[in-house]
């Protein structure tokens, strides 16, 4: 135990930690700790870890203000953070001590930890990326702010009911959030609606105004963000909205009646809930009002926090940084420019000098229904001023393409940002951003080379490649103690902020007595997760069989129903040779599928439908299982990643932009079984092909016959006799006994050009062969311990350049250029 002065950094006892939740007991639930339940025993603790940093909190901004730092504003409509508590422990110096104090108080920490909500501000990937993100830049000391909203309902809870998704409201803050500080000193106002006049000044010049708006009050809580033992503590902050004048007899007695209601309307329905898609634009308005909501008050709070230290507004980019996470932040672009000349009085160039140098876009997917486009009534109603700012932004924009490309009308069509009745976001971002990337090396150059061919032509200079990456310190340290342990025993603990080194490991990739333990620790998490489904599946599964697993949204392109499908194939192959040697497996998945996305939700109930035959069926002993975890969050992904042997990473090549999870899988000792997709590629350029399972059509063949045609799913259905089988036990009630047409929709989205514009979109036929043969392989391969468990151990140490750690560096010198940190308490 450490305790006493460490690098002037007086560390906390296990006695005081228990004294504060002692007290914590006392002043919050008149009760002492014994008499607590175990929700009660969670905020006790809670508010005593709060207490730890909150002078560390305190310190990190003072050195920031004290030493003038530039800080990038990290803006994203989602931040998918999981559960923090035990993320923070694990990140204080002083982690020790707490835990001390919590066995010493005869709690169970895994108890305590379980009573958390998921803070669940985010869907998949993006919101999840940008968790991550946060995590490694207090870790490395880099001076940033998350911004973001506070849904008072994050993303729904899953319940399945019959096979089917049930939708479930997520009322995380029901009992508070015991992390978060509400900082009413810097609300602010945001404005929607009315119209803009114009005004002459004293000296001739005209300004802009808006009037007869509606306006609501922005309201931020903070939550710390606890860099590794390192006494950083960065802010996310999340906006909710309240009504400016709260509804009252003033306004009823002025008539203003309806006025008041409908500003406490909109206050209440603006953070109200996060809308649940992934991957898919909902064109709501309630939606654009958030993206504005959030985006004023983020960047009104940046430019006066820069303006209090400083004189001249025009040196705003040597300070700030805006990173937009996808184009849901786009309208920073336009608010900026607003705040820089009605507010600032500066002139049109200058104003767009500033905002240039200060906004960057990331992209994070080629999907076309994801791409933001708004029509022209509803932007300018909801957003006057900005919207003639973008009008503005656009007539110059235009002019530059022509005087590049003159006489091509076709370039003006498909570049600008106005066009077609509609603003479109992403134009917005690029014309507007000094920075444009991808999230991984083939997603960007299918950004460059097709999506946004355009753009890369006339500004190359703004488009770069940062491959996406996680942090080790939640899906290693955190979520697989033992393997942690196991690493940290081999190669010392470097590994936690610097994953680089975790390549040490390679050298016991062949030494059989770590092979055995690794495959130890992987068999007992195995059986953690066994347990888990037990518990919440009442399924029994053999942690001794292959744990394949498919953990993410639940999205066509992902093709979560190729791997159902080849359940299916496999479970026919058992039935019909019983003879046949067959080692033993268990599938996998976990998925929420957006509330209105119908197909989605009918591949679930598909899933489960096929697992109730399986599972149920005596005369296969077992052979093969396949459970569908119920309401998959991070929370639950943290004990799925540390028990799976295969990683299903198998969407359509193209369509991924990076994935995140093939890393986490990676990093956890999973092999591969996935299409050169995606950062798939570089997992696989890092670890060996040798040591994944690749398969099914590359990205340019995609490609080719989408552009070009030339694929017929009828034909393989005629021809492979297998895939035939398959596909007639969709619609013959195989696996729906009292409705044999309930799987028929599946069934026409890949056979049948009527009911859908094109069959089998996502080449699930063209794939399923190479899918099945991979699959073979992977069967194989397990068969061999030995070889397995090298391959598991070299996924682990090469899984380095996966780090989120890696990626901010990258875009602290490529893009935000800030200088890092010390900060001593
Ligand atoms: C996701 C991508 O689908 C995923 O491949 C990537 O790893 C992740 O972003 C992080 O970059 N995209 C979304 O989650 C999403 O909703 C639409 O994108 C804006």
């Amino acid at each position: 135990m450490r305790t006493g002065l460490i690098n002037d950094v007086v560390e906390l006892t296990s006695e005081q930690f228990k004294f504060k939740v002692s007290e914590n007991a006392k002043n919050i639930f008149r009760k002492t700790i014994d008499e607590l339940d175990d929700r009660q025993k969670f905020q006790a603790v809670a508010y005593a870890v709060k207490d730890v940093i909150i002078d560390e909190w305190i310190a990190t901004h003072r050195v920031y203000d004290k030493k003038d730092v530039k800080t990038v504003y990290y803006l994203s409509m989602e931040f998918l953070m999981g559960r923090a508590l035990g993320n923070i422990i694990i990140n204080l110096s002083c982690r020790d001590e707490i835990k001390k104090a919590i066995k010493e108080l005869g709690l169970d920490i895994n108890v305590i930890e379980d009573q958390e909500p998921d803070a669940a501000l985010g869907n998949g990937g993006l919101g999840r990326l940008a968790a991550c993100f946060l995590d490694s830049l207090a870790t490395l000391g880099y001076p940033a702010y998350g911004c973001g909203i506070r849904y008072k309902y994050g993303f729904f809870q899953q319940k399945i009911e019959d096979g089917y998704q049930k939708e479930v409201p997520e009322d995380w803050l029901r009992y508070g959030n015991p992390l978060e500080v509400r900082r009413d000193e810097y609300a602010c106002e945001v404005k929607f609606g009315g119209y803009t006049r114009t005004f002459t000044d004293e000296n001739g010049r005209s300004h802009f105004t808006q009037d007869g708006y509606q306006s609501i009050r922005a309201i931020p809580y903070d939550l710390p963000i606890v860099g590794y033992s390192n006494n950083v503590v960065n802010t996310l902050r999340i906006w909710d909205a309240e009504p400016l004048v709260s509804f009252n007899l003033d306004e009823f007695d002025k008539g203003d009646y309806h006025a008041a209601v409908e500003q406490e309307n909109l206050a209440k329905t603006i953070t109200e809930v996060l809308y649940p898609n992934d991957n898919h634009m909902s064109g709501k308005e309630l939606r654009l009002k958030q993206q504005y909501f959030f985006i004023s008050a983020s960047v009104q709070t940046a430019v006066k926090k820069y303006m209090d230290k400083h004189k001249d507004i025009k040196k705003l980019h040597e300070k700030v940084v805006f990173q937009m996470n996808d184009t849901h932040p786009t309208l920073t672009v336009a608010e900026l420019m607003r705040i820089l000349m009605d507010v600032y009085m500066l002139e049109w160039d200058e104003a767009w000098e500033v905002t240039t140098k200060c906004v960057a876009y990331t992209n994070h997917t080629i999907m076309s229904e994801a791409l933001e486009k708004w029509p022209i009534e509803l932007f300018s109603r909801l957003l006057p001023r900005c919207y003639q700012i973008i009008e503005e932004i656009n007539r110059r924009f235009c002019i530059s393409i022509e005087e590049k490309y003159p006489g091509d009308r076709g370039k003006v069509e498909r570049m600008a940002i106005i066009y077609d009745g509609q603003v479109k976001m992403a134009h917005l971002a690029i014309a507007a951003g000094f920075s444009v990337n991808g999230v991984a090396r083939l997603h960007t150059e299918i950004l460059k080379n097709q999506e946004l061919k355009d753009f890369y032509e006339m500004m190359p200079e703004k488009f770069n490649n940062k491959t996406n990456g996680i942090t080790q310190r939640r899906f290693l340290l955190h979520a697989n103690p033992l393997l942690a342990e196991w690493v940290t025993g081999k190669i010392g603990d470097e590994w936690i902020t610097n994953l680089s080194h975790i390549k040490e490991l390679e050298v016991y990739a062949d030494d059989r007595k770590c092979q055995k333990e690794f495959m130890n620790i992987k068999y007992k998490n195995k059986k953690r997760l066994a347990e888990y489904i037990k518990k919440h599946n009442g399924i029994d599964v053999d942690p001794r069989s292959i744990f394949d697993v498919q953990v993410k949204r639940l999205h066509e392109y992902k093709r979560q129903l190729l791997n159902i499908l080849h359940v299916m194939y496999l479970y026919n192959e058992i039935k019909e040779h019983p003879e046949k040697e067959f080692y033993p497996r268990t599938f996998v998945f976990g998925a929420k599928a957006a509330a209105g996305y119908k197909i989605a939700k009918l591949t679930i109930k598909l899933i489960n439908s096929v697992a109730d035959v399986i599972n149920n069926d005596a005369s296969i002993e077992g052979k093969l299982k396949v459970v569908f975890i119920e309401d998959y969050k991070v929370s639950n992904a943290e004990i799925i990643f540390a028990a799976a042997d295969v990683s299903e990473q198998i969407s359509t090549a193209s369509k991924e932009a990076s994935g995140t999870g093939n890393m986490k899988f990676m990093l956890n000792g999973a092999l591969t079984l996935g299409t050169m997709d995606g950062a798939n590629v570089e997992i696989v350029e890092e670890v060996g092909e040798e040591n994944a399972f690749i398969f099914g059509l590359s990205s340019d063949e995609v490609i080719n016959y989408e552009q070009n045609g030339g694929y017929d799913p009828m034909k393989i259905f005629n021809e492979d006799m297998d895939v035939r089988k398959v596909l007639m036990q969709l619609i013959n009630g195989f696996y729906a006994p009292d409705d044999p047409e309930r799987f028929r929709d599946i069934y026409n989205s890949l056979l049948n050009t009527k009911s859908t514009d094109v069959a089998d979109r996502y080449f699930i036929l063209k794939d399923f062969r190479a899918y099945i043969e991979a699959q073979k392989a992977v069967e194989e391969a397990y068969k061999d311990e030995k070889r397995w468990a090298k391959s598991a151990i070299l996924n682990v140490a090469n899984a380095g350049k996966f780090s989120s750690d890696r990626t901010i560096e990258e875009y602290v010198k490529d893009i935000w250029k800030l200088k890092k940190v010390k900060v001593e308490v």
